[in-house]
């Protein structure tokens, strides 16, 4: 099998996913997924405790080389994913991502999680950069680690960690440091960039309604945020630790630096947004025809792989 992957003793017979929040809102849209040629499994909107509406519309908007959103979380609320998650005939393991907006409804949400009958993969969202008011926890160097010590002393299935953008390679050493300290499935980064802005040019008006036009960016503007990220944990992490690579996949180009960098799966969540789930087969096409070309089999050959300047 070319495009492998293995997370927590869990096998994958694709490397692709749908980034969380990206047409995985609804049982119809993971379904789709499901069935769709490419994905080698499926993640859930993060799910809060209850339903919530989300921010008001507009509040994605297409902008050149990418993506910018302020959705503010809107989702059906944790029952109907882990009712999907656990009682949905599927040949593709099943991703739940879950996202309290307070502390301890991360907790809540967990402890749930831990006495429900689910065995597949968790996934912590640490860096929602869309709720007013509520800062991203992964910026929060110590009440991440706080809470990730909170989680491990109760939750026992297995369980990532979905990251924001950092900027500084000091703060790529402090959290890969706090993360090693835990038994985590994987690391999956980046999130979107928090808070940009993008004006329109012929109304001088920001694109989307929250936050006064503030949104979290991705798309091909991200690509050299998310490939620093992968690979500057993936360079830090201990090897136990599994990674999924997002942000700035566009083409199979993109696909095999995120595997140069580390990653072990590479979800997609701009271009599936804009282009449809028929995305997945051409990325897999364009990824093995790459792979082809270079004599490589598998992505064993060439992951985390990326060459330097000596
Ligand atoms: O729903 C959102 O506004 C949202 C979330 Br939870 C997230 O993690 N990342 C993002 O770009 N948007």
């Amino acid at each position: 099998q070319a495009l492998h992957a293995e997370i927590a003793g869990i096998k994958f017979d694709d490397i692709f996913l749908n980034a969380s929040g990206v047409h995985c809102q609804t049982t119809a849209e993971l379904d789709e997924l499901l069935a769709t040629k490419g994905t080698g499994a499926i993640i859930t909107k993060s799910a809060t405790s209850a339903y919530r509406a989300g921010n008001p519309s507009p509040r994605l908007s297409k902008i050149p080389l990418g993506s910018i959103n302020s959705m503010g979380l809107p989702n059906e609320g944790l029952d109907y994913y882990l009712d999907y998650v656990t009682t949905k005939q599927a040949d593709k393991p099943m991703l739940l991502s879950v996202a309290g907006v307070s502390y301890t409804e991360n907790l809540d949400i967990l402890h749930k999680v831990q006495d429900s009958s689910f065995m597949g993969i968790t996934e912590l969202n640490l860096s929602c950069p869309n709720v007013p008011g509520k800062p991203q926890t992964a910026y929060d160097f110590e009440t991440t680690e706080r809470l990730l010590t909170e989680v491990f002393a109760f939750f026992t299935k297995p369980l990532g960690v979905k990251m924001p953008p950092y900027f500084d390679i000091v703060h790529f050493d402090d959290m890969a440091k706090i993360l090693n300290k835990f038994p985590l499935a994987h690391v999956n980064t980046i999130n979107s960039i928090g808070n940009g802005l993008w004006i329109n040019e012929d109304t001088d008006t920001v694109v989307i309604k929250p936050k006064g036009g503030f949104g979290g960016i991705g798309g091909a503007l991200a690509k050299p945020t998310a490939l620093a990220n992968v690979r500057a944990f993936r360079q830090r992490l201990n090897p136990t630790i599994k990674m999924i690579g997002t942000g700035g996949v566009v083409n199979g180009r993109d696909v095999y630096e995120h595997i140069l960098c580390g990653a072990d799966l590479v979800s997609v969540g701009t271009q599936l947004q804009f282009e449809g789930p028929s995305m997945f087969a051409r990325l897999e096409q364009e990824l093995l025809a790459i792979m082809a070309e270079k004599g490589y089999t598998s992505v064993d050959d060439f992951r985390g792989q990326l060459k330097i300047i000596e």
